[in-house]
């Protein structure tokens, strides 16, 4: 129950949903979006050519095909350049939206990258912190998901999001 944060790769997460940090045209790239789409195969292509992009902040949900998990629900979160232009916002409205979907979809449990650190370089530890912040306030008063997890793919990472929970836990 609640959020976990873990190490690990999420394209082998058998949950109801994963997310993906996607880009606006929700038709690939790199770093998780590439391996979602590699290991998920063609047909997660040819579902996502159908929706018409995504803009930044909101989400669209796909099912999952060879991937283990049932459905990916993808965010083309804010490309940091510099915080004066809504960036935090933008990435809080990732989080939000794509828990809303799972919600709408019934999901029970949601696994989440660690979405615009990568390419997009959004800094690690605020970013880890409106994750955290964005995920407990919306757990509070879920009806469908009781499980969200947070799967970091490198130690740095995981650092990041383990002292933003235990900040968040520290101050409620
Ligand atoms: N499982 C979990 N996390 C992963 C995995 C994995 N298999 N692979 C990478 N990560 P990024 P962004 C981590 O760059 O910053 C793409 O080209 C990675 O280490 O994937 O939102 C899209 O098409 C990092 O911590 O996403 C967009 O154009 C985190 O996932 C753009 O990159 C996010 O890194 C989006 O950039």
């Amino acid at each position: 129950m609640g959020l976990q944060i873990e190490l690990g790769d999420i394209t082998t997460y058998r949950v109801d949903a994963i997310v993906n940090a996607a880009n606006r045209t929700l038709l690939g790239g790199g770093g998780v979006d590439g391996a979602i789409h590699r290991a998920a195969g063609q047909k997660l292509l040819e579902e996502c050519k159908t929706l018409g992009g995504c803009e930044t902040g909101e989400a669209k949900i796909t099912g999952g095909y060879r991937l283990p998990a049932k459905y990916v629900i993808h965010t083309p979160g804010p490309i940091w350049y510099g915080g004066s232009r809504g960036e935090a916002e933008k990435l809080r409205s990732s989080y939000a939206n794509s828990l809303r979907l799972a919600e709408e979809a019934g999901c029970k449990t949601v696994a989440f990258p660690s979405i615009s650190t990568g390419v997009f370089h959004y800094p690690q530890d605020e970013a880890a912190g409106i994750a955290v912040h964005t995920i407990l306030t919306f757990l509070k008063t879920a009806k469908s998901v009781q499980r969200v997890i947070m799967v970091c793919f490198d130690r740095k990472t995981l650092a990041a999001y383990e002292r933003a929970l235990h900040a968040a836990q520290a101050s409620s």
